[in-house]
């Protein structure tokens, strides 16, 4: 991309035409996904250029008859074990140590922002845990689409600052953000491709992901010359006849703007409270 600050960016985003990178971890999976490509297209003029040459030097009327004994040269195994060992650098030195770095070693909680985020036909439910840290108790019995969507609790104690929103994700820059995923209803995925993230929400299972999202909006604006643009969470699985229209949005902005947001969002909690 044109203007773009070193080290946010890849080599192979560019070469591939990746949506821009927006997360600290994006550069290795585009890498991942470069190199794979990259070695296939080998494979495929390879393999490619042989086949056509196969046909054209085998042709019938220059081999009427065919030869029972075959070639004799090694030169193909040696390829096939090159191709192999090639597939296992892929497999062993990047995706392995990749998938376990997304997986195994998750930041702890104390460094991170703990969102939960659960799906539902057709919307994302946002919930953080406020400064407490504690998530508030949620009940199914009140429940209410419309007025209570996660069923939360606001008498439990925990439950006083929390913050709920409907498709809306805000998240501070430069920060690990654990988002922990469930569904309501049947399975979605939460994908953000600028943040090189998607991961399926299960009924019955909280699947946490993480990642840490280093470019804000106000800067992909900049940088991509969109002054609309915005980060959308798409549901990667096909949930329902809603599904098109199962769209959230996340805005990054700074630790300080991120504080102020949360702060808004205490004190209108607070005054609807008054009329509970
Ligand atoms: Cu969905």
């Amino acid at each position: 991309m044109v203007g773009a600050p070193k080290g946010v960016e890849n080599m192979m985003t560019d070469w591939l035409g990746l949506p821009a990178l927006a997360s600290a971890h994006g550069g290795q999976i585009d890498s991942l996904i470069g190199w794979t490509h990259l070695f296939m297209l080998i494979l495929f003029v390879g393999w490619g250029g042989f086949f056509a040459y196969a046909v054209v030097r085998f042709r019938r009327s220059r081999h009427p008859v065919a030869n029972y004994t075959g070639a004799k040269s090694h030169t193909s195994s040696y390829l096939e074990v090159g191709v192999a060992v090639v597939e296992g650098i892929l497999l062993v030195g990047f995706s392995i140590p990749l998938w376990a770095a997304r997986v195994d070693r998750m930041p702890p909680d104390s460094e991170s922002l703990l969102v939960q985020v659960t799906g539902e036909q057709f919307a994302w439910n946002v919930h953080y845990a406020g400064s407490d840290g504690v998530f508030g108790r949620t009940d199914i019995k009140l429940l209410d689409l419309q007025s209570n969507p996660l069923g939360l609790d606001r008498s439990d104690p925990a439950a006083k600052d929390d913050i709920t929103t409907l498709n809306q994700l805000y998240l501070p820059v430069n920060k690990p953000v654990i988002v922990r995923l469930r569904s309501k209803d049947v399975i979605h995925s939460f994908g953000v491709p600028e943040f090189r993230v998607k991961q399926d929400a299960i009924p019955g299972l909280t699947i946490p992901v993480w990642f840490v999202p280093n470019v804000t909006t106000e800067e992909m604006r900049a940088r991509t010359g969109n002054p609309e643009f915005q980060y959308e969470i798409a549901c990667a699985q096909l949930c329902g006849l809603g599904h098109f229209r199962m769209r959230g949005y996340v805005t990054v902005q700074s630790a300080e703007e991120f504080q102020k947001w949360m702060e808004e969002r205490l004190a209108e909690q607070a005054e609807l409270d008054v009329f509970r």
